[in-house]
């Protein structure tokens, strides 16, 4: 396979180091996934996380499922563990005392939920509760990530992307997840037990596609304020001028586009 990503040639060249997994809300051994497309289960809404609905695997990816909420559109799937807290077997809900809803979004009259929901249920395959996980693994007792470190996330506005990632910074028990190569387009803060966030090695484990990272170079802090002139050339950046002369050459600061040629590709 062209250009599959290697954490150990990357790890070697960035002089990296990953996070280790004690810092993840993350079982050692990623949760088996038995699910198959088509079934039906319960999923609390992302949009609405006090509704519970029914929703249909439409994808299995790695130790993920990804789900579509049952009368919902298909521009709205969302992918979770199979071991995630948000997912039931059908009848879970009734059993709690609970009443399913109709999603954010529901496609017809409000008034034809009751119907809607016994005709998509009618028949349904619905995923057994043995495929179920009995519960999430347990929270690592603080934040003890530091920034530098390696990890694999979600990229939260491609949530079906799982990519290289860096620990940007800390702030108490959030942490700056940044994408590596991304130059800051697709960062974000989480908590550290969020389940968005994964040891290096996990897309190994899981069979799950790992992205490479990205091409767009972040300079390094070490270089200082750049003026003029450009990263591939630093001789060419004179002593520090105020605005840009006219017919001066290099781009304008904060507008550089530096290819990264990495060698971590197997
Ligand atoms: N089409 C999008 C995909 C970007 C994905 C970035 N992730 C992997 C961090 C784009 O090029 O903007």
């Amino acid at each position: 396979q062209a250009g599959h990503f290697s954490w150990e040639k990357y790890l070697k060249e960035t002089g990296a180091t990953a996070a280790p997994s004690s810092c993840f809300k993350q079982s050692l051994t990623p949760p088996v996934n038995e699910f198959k497309v088509g079934m039906k289960l319960e999923a609390q809404d992302p949009r609405n996380t006090t509704s519970t609905c029914i929703a249909t695997v439409v994808g299995l990816t790695g130790s993920r499922l990804r789900l579509r909420l049952d009368g919902s559109d298909n521009k709205n799937d969302f992918w979770r563990l199979v071991d995630s807290s948000e997912i039931q077997p059908i009848g879970s809900c009734e059993k709690s005392g609970g009443m399913l809803q109709p999603p954010l979004g529901f496609r017809l009259n409000a008034s034809s939920w009751p119907m809607f929901l016994l005709k998509t249920l009618n028949g349904a395959e619905m995923a057994p509760s043995r495929i179920f996980h009995k519960q999430e693994p347990p929270s690592p007792e603080q934040n003890s990530f530091q920034v530098g470190m390696k990890l694999e996330a979600v990229d939260r506005k491609n949530p079906h992307f799982i990519c290289p990632a860096t620990v940007g910074a800390l702030r108490g028990v959030e942490v700056l997840v940044t994408f590596d190569g991304w130059r800051g387009a697709f960062d974000y803060y989480c908590r550290y037990d969020s389940r968005d966030i994964f040891p290096v090695g996990w897309c190994a484990l899981t069979g799950d596609n790992l992205q490479p990272p990205g091409t767009k170079a972040v300079l390094p802090k070490s270089l200082g304020p750049l003026t003029e002139g450009s990263v591939e050339n630093p001789a060419m950046n004179p002593t520090p001028t105020v605005g840009r002369p006219p017919g001066q050459r290099g781009r304008k600061p904060g507008r550089r586009k530096t290819k990264i040629t990495g060698s971590w590709s197997q």
